[in-house]
């Protein structure tokens, strides 16, 4: 069975989002809530390490700020939070400030074009996907993409293989016949725990990791074209 669908993550893969997306947005949301917390670049880089928002600032609390967690409404305010560092990146896609990474518009509509079934797997919310795809994309990118797997859809995030379970269930398809396109190390280990050939499209903060199991690693998908997948695609048809 040839390639018959690209998975896409999003955060770092679709657009580079995490630095002046997501960071600002969590940082805007601590600031109006009263709480001292500040994000700098280089401590959200560590914070990376762990995927999902909610699961992000309680691990930064564990560690900072362990009276926050002590608090019976903790989980209460986490949540808050969450939604409001939700409405704040959303202002900041909607004003357009992230642009799509080189070649991604491309060989998405390159994709869809040639039938090429489309499909997202991230750990971020789903009104984020949404958001960006009809900002940045074109108003009806959503209904290109058969399957959205996004945030709490499963309870654990990547680098659990779970998302990209889902996906390929709604799919209907194997592994074997998808290619996924991740941007970081634990978004890799995730789509190849689910059995997926993986691309790296490297970004912002993941530069250097370690993408072993990869079936190719590149700067971003500038040159990248749908026949280039074809040919690295694994399964090919006789
Ligand atoms: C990236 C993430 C997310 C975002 C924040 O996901 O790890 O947690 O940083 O998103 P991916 P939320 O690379 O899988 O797209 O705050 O909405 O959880
Ligand atoms: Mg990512």
């Amino acid at each position: 069975m040839a390639l018959q669908a690209l998975i896409f993550d999003v955060d770092g893969t679709l657009a580079d989002t995490e630095r002046d997306g997501h960071r600002p947005a969590f940082n805007a949301a601590f600031a109006e809530a009263g709480l001292a917390w500040l994000w700098d670049v280089p401590l959200y880089g560590e914070l990376l390490a762990v995927t999902g928002g909610k699961e992000r600032m309680r691990y930064y609390a564990e560690r900072h700020d362990p009276a926050f967690l002590a608090s019976p409404d903790a989980d209460r305010r986490i949540k808050e939070l969450h939604a409001a560092k939700t409405r704040h990146y959303q202002a900041i896609l909607e004003a357009g400030r992230i642009p799509l990474r080189p070649g991604v518009a491309r060989l998405i509509r390159e994709a869809h074009a040639s039938g090429v079934r489309l499909a997202v797997a991230t750990t971020t919310a789903p009104e984020n996907v949404t958001t960006l795809l009809t900002t940045v994309l074109a108003p009806d990118a959503v209904d290109w993409f058969e399957a959205i797997g996004a945030g709490d859809i499963v309870p654990a995030k990547k680098p659990a293989p779970d998302i990209y379970r889902w996906v390929l269930e709604r799919l209907h398809l194997p592994a074997s016949a998808c290619l996924a396109i991740e941007d970081s190390a634990i978004g890799l280990r995730a789509a190849l725990a689910a059995g997926l050939p993986t691309l790296v499209s490297t970004s912002v903060y993941t530069v250097g990791e370690d993408f072993s199991g990869a079936l190719a690693v590149r700067a971003d998908l500038a040159d990248v074209r749908l026949a280039d997948l074809e040919l690295i695609h694994p399964i090919k048809t006789s």
